[in-house]
């Protein structure tokens, strides 16, 4: 494949040339009734070209409150400045002054976003870090650039003074937060998420969101203290999304803070004993087969003493070694290392293949007109019989394709689902005899939970298993949509008007505005954006087992689990242990029932939003084709009226160039693309 960035600037290029090509360099614009529509499309296509520049990678930072996670995202970013000062008491002592807010008491009130854009200003002005608001209801306001800590810390900290806020904004609730910042150190969107515990339902969601996007975790331990129980099962939830996304999305593990922990204890830094704990308490468990989870265990780090560093740096003073000690480089290393074996390359591929969607879009109705002012004089009245029952024929058969496929759709959804009546058994023929052995106490819990995702992986994956099912049947479907349209709207036959184009699903043009909750739909395309399939109908297993993974286990809805923890709780305290024992092993023995119901309607619904994007995608593509044969109708009208053979002649002739370029375009985006390996490739 293509080295990432080469392809990174051989997109922005061809993307910058599309752009001018839409904001009609060679003044055709006049000839389309579309003027404004055009301009849309040169905004989008100027949007594409500052994702190309931002987010190759989509991060998702997770740990427990106080771990270091903001701390971490600035440092990383080169937006972590280190301020030497001397407080009351005379004593020399430093300030960090990062773009997030952090602090020792719990921080991070929302979710909050850190995108990079390139090396243009962030905000209208010159400055480099530009704070957005989303306030709940939806309304989304940029608040400023390069603001001062209070002010950041009043739309985003908990302990944020509200009054620091603009006064319109004082008595709203902030859902979440992005940063956008120029001139980033990687291209990279890092996500920060407030602690598991986070109890607001629409934080919920969006760490959701940002779980389903993220093509890889950081999780950041703080140095000072090893791994506990009580982190146990956010790692098992990552576990789970882990296991289940079957690109195994990689998990970086970082030890931050290790500036904080450098006192000697049993002869080596104190951090280095947490460093050697925490991995075997990952082995312990979570260190079954593969060990990919795990990776290479936590790596330490201290963003701190990068900033110190490059502050010494620019005072003239040694500040390599303090850099180099920081291991922050080590860390931006993986995540480049990420971006070069596959993420970056499906980034870029979703971005080139909206691209040649748009412009294929724009010059086919160039194309169309040019055809159209091409036809002879004589010609025009019996193409324009010919389109007018094209376009009859066409809307009577709509309504037959729909129904024939959603029709078919139930068919193979329940074919594909079948499996499910075996899996409850199969999961209490493993699993019980495990919780017969222990109390249910946070590890042995942990235990049942982990062989239990296992078992559902394998299972879903196997050769008979629902996913692998569903992805034969969607093939099968997508082929009979092809079919039904091929039969339909005919062939290119190479002579014809309007010539009928093959359905196109490399890109939806549906995207999720990131606004509305995440409902299975957006759970779908969210899913096939993270994995890097350019569009959620192009790859069924591969990113199934994904959504899954959220609608059920990954983020556990269901109260039977809190009460499971409860209760083993419980149980610790209880005299009575011995039947209290047995009430918590039957709980979690149910628990497995209704871990299957869960997964089996959120197979259902994946199943039925993926349908539906088919669908749609048809509906869409029937109908785009429909305005077409009717504005070439249009025009052979126009043509009928005027006959003006000296205009068309004229249109031929300005229209020609624009009309190569545009095809000349499409053809490179498309060949970009192609260099760009396939969906599945990479990963
Ligand atoms: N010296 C030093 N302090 C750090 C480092 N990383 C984090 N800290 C400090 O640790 C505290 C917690 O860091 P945060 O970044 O706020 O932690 P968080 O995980 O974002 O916490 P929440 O937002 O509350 O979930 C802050 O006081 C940071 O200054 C580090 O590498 N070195
Ligand atoms: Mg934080």
């Amino acid at each position: 494949m293509m080295p990432v960035e080469e392809a990174q600037d051989e997109l922005k290029h061809l993307l910058s040339r599309c752009e001018r090509w839409l904001c009609d360099e060679d003044g055709a614009r006049d000839l389309l009734d579309d003027a404004a529509g055009l301009a849309g499309d040169a905004a989008r296509i100027e949007a594409l070209r500052t994702r190309v520049l931002s987010s190759m990678l989509n991060v998702a930072l997770l740990g427990r409150q106080s771990s270091g996670k903001s701390f971490l995202i600035s440092g990383l970013q080169g937006g972590l400045e280190y301020i030497p000062i001397t407080d009351e008491d005379g004593m020399p002592s430093a300030e960090f002054l990062g773009v997030l807010p952090s602090s020792a008491r719990p921080t991070t009130a929302c979710p909050c976003t850190v995108i990079p854009v390139g090396d243009e200003p962030a905000g209208t002005g010159e400055g480099r870090a530009m704070l957005r608001a989303r306030f709940a209801g939806g309304r989304v306001e940029d608040i400023g650039t390069d603001l001062p800590p209070a002010v950041v810390s009043a739309y985003g900290a908990v302990d944020g003074d509200i009054t620091n806020r603009r006064r319109e904004h004082i008595n709203l609730r902030v859902e979440s937060i992005e940063v956008l910042l120029s001139d980033a150190r990687l291209p990279v969107k890092l996500f920060d998420l407030p602690g598991s515990e986070s109890p607001i339902e629409e934080h919920e969601i969006i760490m959701r969101e940002a779980w389903a996007k993220a093509d890889c975790f950081i999780y950041v331990s703080h140095a000072t203290s090893a791994l506990t129980a009580n982190e146990l099962q956010l790692i098992r939830d990552l576990y789970a999304h882990h296991m289940q996304s079957n690109a195994n999305k990689k998990v970086l593990w970082v030890l931050s803070g290790i500036d904080l922990a450098t006192q000697r204890e049993q002869g080596q830094a104190a951090w280095k004993s947490v460093l050697a704990t925490n991995n075997a308490y990952l082995r312990t468990h979570f260190g079954g087969p593969g060990g990919q989870f795990i990776g290479e265990g936590f790596l330490p780090v201290s963003a701190a003493w990068e900033a110190e560093g490059e502050f010494k740096k620019a005072q003239g003073e040694d500040g390599e070694t303090l850099g180099r000690l920081s291991g922050m480089e080590t860390l931006r290393e993986h995540l480049r290392d990420l971006m070069e074996s596959g993420a970056g390359h499906a980034h870029l591929r979703q971005v080139a293949d909206e691209a040649r969607w748009l412009m294929r879009r724009r010059q086919r109705q160039l194309a169309d007109m040019l055809d159209t002012h091409q036809l002879a004089v004589e010609d025009l009245e019996v193409q324009m019989g010919s389109l007018r029952s094209r376009i009859a024929g066409a809307e009577n058969s709509l309504e037959h394709i729909r129904t024939e496929l959603g029709r078919e759709l139930q068919r193979r959804i329940r074919s594909a689902r079948g499996p499910f009546g075996g899996l409850a058994e199969l999961l209490h023929q493993q699993l019980d005899p495990l919780i017969d052995r222990g109390n249910l106490s946070a590890e042995h819990a942990n235990e049942v939970d982990v062989l239990q995702v296992q078992l559902f992986s394998r299972w879903m994956t196997s050769p008979d298993g629902p996913a692998t099912l569903w992805e034969r049947e969607l093939r099968a479907f997508d082929t009979s949509a092809r079919q039904l349209l091929r039969a339909d709207l005919g062939v290119d036959t190479g002579s014809q008007l309007v010539a009928p184009e093959p359905l196109d699903t490399s890109y939806f043009p549906m995207q999720t505005d990131g606004r509305q909750p995440l409902t299975a739909y957006g759970v779908v395309q969210a899913a096939a954006n993270t994995l890097g399939v350019a569009s959620p109908l192009a790859a069924g297993a591969v990113w199934l087992t994904t959504s899954l993974s959220l609608a059920t286990i990954a983020v556990p809805a269901g109260a039977a689990v809190l009460a499971a923890i409860a209760i083993a709780k419980v149980t610790d305290l209880l005299k009575d242990r011995e039947t209290q024992v047995q009430r918590a092993r039957q709980e979690r023995k149910d628990m497995i029932d209704e871990h299957v119901r869960q997964a089996r309607s959120a197979f259902e619904r994946v199943t039925q939003s993926q349908g539906r994007l088919l669908i749609d995608a048809v509906e869409q593509h029937h109908a785009q084709h429909q305005a077409r044969l009717k504005s070439t109708l249009a025009q052979i009208m126009d043509r009928i009226n005027a006959e003006d053979t000296v205009r068309s002649r004229a249109v031929i002739d300005r229209l020609t160039p624009v009309n190569q370029t545009g095809q000349a375009l499409v053809t490179e985006l498309q060949d970009l693309r192609d260099a760009l390996g396939n969906d599945h490739t990479g990963r």
